[in-house]
């Protein structure tokens, strides 16, 4: 089944410790997640970098269980075994995480393995080395996440697009107001952290985006 890449939620488990959101205490991700899907998160991956192996396990399991029958895949960010271990459609691997071709051995051809690029070289080689998708960021500036790398623009995230034909997934700094500045970008679509766990409506802030983001 081709997968829709239009919206992908990265729902990031150690944001709300980050990042003070007003009457955010106590929110729930998973939560979060089922609303977000609702209003039109066709992907979500669950990132937890500093949560314990259980913790992002059981939220795993528990990701997992709420997504069965919606159609939307659930990828795991980092962690192959976590995504094995809890029947995950996938893993989504930065340029420092395991190998793709260790990854791709370990996972066989059935699932999906998402690579993060900033460059055009590094899409290449993503593409050559069987990634089933590239997330291409920081699109614009970003707080969320601590990165030194340039920002892409719509121009960068196009530059990539053109080199490779894999799905490419923009992402860092998206919004509902500067996402349709990626339009003309060709990308297959955008993930967000804070572009839906800051809003007080996920599903709302998810129905802003996919209207925002139409290619
Ligand atoms: N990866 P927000 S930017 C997880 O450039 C992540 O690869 C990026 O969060 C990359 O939507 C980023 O809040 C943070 O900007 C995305």
């Amino acid at each position: 089944m081709p997968i829709d890449y239009s919206l992908t939620l990265v729902a990031d488990a150690d944001f709300f410790k980050k990042i003070a959101v007003p009457g955010a205490s106590g929110r729930d991700l998973l939560g979060i997640v089922d609303a977000a899907v609702q209003g039109g998160v066709t992907v979500v991956q669950l990132r937890a970098k500093a949560l314990p192996f259980r913790e992002f396990l059981d939220l795993g399991l528990r990701a997992a269980d709420r997504l069965a029958g919606t159609g939307v895949p659930l990828i795991i960010n980092d962690r192959i075994d976590i995504a094995l271990a809890c029947g995950a459609d996938g893993v989504h691997l930065g340029q420092e995480d395991m190998p793709l071709a260790a990854a791709r051995k370990i996972l066989g051809g059935a699932r999906i393995i998402g690579i993060s690029v900033n460059t055009v070289e590094e899409a290449r080689a993503a593409e050559a080395g069987g990634a089933d998708y590239v997330g291409a960021g920081p699109a614009f500036a970003t707080a969320t996440k601590e990165t030194a790398l340039p920002v892409l623009g719509p121009e960068g995230i196009r530059s990539i697009k053109r080199a490779i034909r894999i799905p490419v997934v923009a992402i860092g700094g998206i919004n509902a107001g500067n996402a349709a500045a990626l339009a003309d970008s060709g990308a297959d679509g955008i993930a967000v952290i804070s572009g839906i766990l800051v809003a007080p409506d996920a599903r709302r802030a998810a129905e802003d985006l996919r209207k925002a983001y139409k290619r």
